[in-house]
């Protein structure tokens, strides 16, 4: 059984398990997060399992800047375009889930 059989963000890109879809494209799928810490709060994950952001970055530095991309997008349409981008890395940075996603808060003022 391969990593990604296991992966719990490579079975919601395939379907098997529910999401609340914001948005999808050949490479990257967008969902709300289970467990909102702001009003909008969207992970934004390229549909290839890497384990975080430097394996990312590493390998396909284009799907990196595309997911900062629809993160924008994202907040143009929810507000005005301010919004905060997070990549938790590693376990003692508060890191879960080992299939690299970027948290998109936006959709009201944030606290500093
Ligand atoms: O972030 C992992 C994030 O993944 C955390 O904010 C909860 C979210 N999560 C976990 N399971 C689900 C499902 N099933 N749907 C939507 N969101 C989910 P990390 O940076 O790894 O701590």
């Amino acid at each position: 059984m391969s990593e990604s059989d296991e992966c719990l963000f490579c079975k919601i890109i395939a379907g098997q398990i529910p999401s609340s879809k914001v948005y999808e494209d050949d490479t990257t799928y967008a969902f709300k997060d289970i467990n909102p810490k702001a009003k909008i709060h969207v992970l934004v994950v390229p549909k290839k399992h890497y384990a975080n952001a430097a394996e990312l970055a590493a390998a396909d530095p284009a799907e990196l800047a595309h997911i900062v991309s629809i993160a924008q997008h994202i907040a143009d349409e929810s507000f005005h375009g301010a919004y905060r981008l997070v990549f938790n890395t590693g376990l003692d940075a508060g890191q879960t889930v080992f299939h690299v996603h970027a948290h998109v808060l936006t959709g009201e003022k944030l606290d500093e």
